[in-house]
């Protein structure tokens, strides 16, 4: 039980950096799975998460199983919705949307989740969600009905992030949004860390090896990239190191 956060903080602890791949159920297909994941095995990335803003239901489930049967990598839902709560993956990131302002998601939908949730062996992490701005409107802002926090705002940010920390949520998740136009400044990754005592997760916009070098020289102890590698999958080979 709990193996999964352990292993983050252990991994940390050993001055590994940790980058999740993205499949938003959404935006991929079954038939799929088999060779991307094959190609998710063959690189550095440590976990895979499972989620998107708006996915059909049972969607994300089928996929779970599917990617199960291809990769011994633990399978952590980042769920857009209740409805993307399924027992077959590993753990489940129970975010609380703490940049917005929106009671649904910073306690409502957790209470809906319940019922779902004490069925399963999920590991649940409770991560605080903080949404960034980033020249773009994002599905999160839409579907949430909240405003990121203007990236000049870096105090706002650093004390979103702290009081995430002292409400007891274990991971601190900085996000651009998927598809931003660009990645969360180093100069936040770094203030919002050296705040921090938890570890932290950056995501959004990451396109490149070096935002991805940069993110973590930053600070970020796992890094999310999910629309690189869904539009071209040779991004995987690019990434080695
Ligand atoms: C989105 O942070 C993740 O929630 C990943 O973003 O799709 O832009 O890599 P990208």
């Amino acid at each position: 039980m709990n193996s999964i956060y352990r292993n983050i903080q252990a991994s940390i602890k050993n001055g590994e950096k940790l980058l999740a791949v993205l499949i938003d159920p959404d935006k991929f297909s079954i038939e799929k799975v088999s060779g991307f994941i094959e190609k998710v095995n063959q690189s550095q990335a440590t976990h895979i998460f499972v989620g998107g803003s708006t996915v059909n239901e049972q969607d994300t489930e089928i996929l779970v199983i599917e990617i199960k049967k291809h990769t011994n990598l633990p399978i952590i839902l980042f769920p857009g919705d209740v409805t993307q709560i399924t027992n077959k993956a590993h753990a489940l990131l129970f975010l609380s949307l703490i940049s917005g302002r929106n009671p649904e998601y910073l306690i409502g939908k957790h209470v809906e989740a319940i019922s779902k949730i004490k069925n399963t062996n999920l590991e649940v992490i409770p991560t605080g969600y903080i949404l960034i701005e980033n020249g773009k409107e994002t599905a999160v802002e839409k579907v949430t009905g909240t405003k990121p926090i203007p990236r000049e705002q870096i105090q706002e940010i650093i004390d979103t992030a702290k009081a995430g920390e002292l409400l007891g949520m274990k991971l601190i998740y900085l996000e651009a949004g998927s598809g931003a136009k660009a990645p969360i400044t180093n100069q936040i990754i770094s203030l919002v860390k050296q705040a921090l005592v938890i570890p932290l997760i950056v995501g959004g916009g990451i396109r490149n090896k070096e935002q991805l070098e940069n993110a973590y020289n930053s600070g970020a102890d796992l890094v999310v990239i999910g629309t690189a590698f869904e539009e071209d999958e040779s991004f995987f080979e690019e990434l080695r190191w």
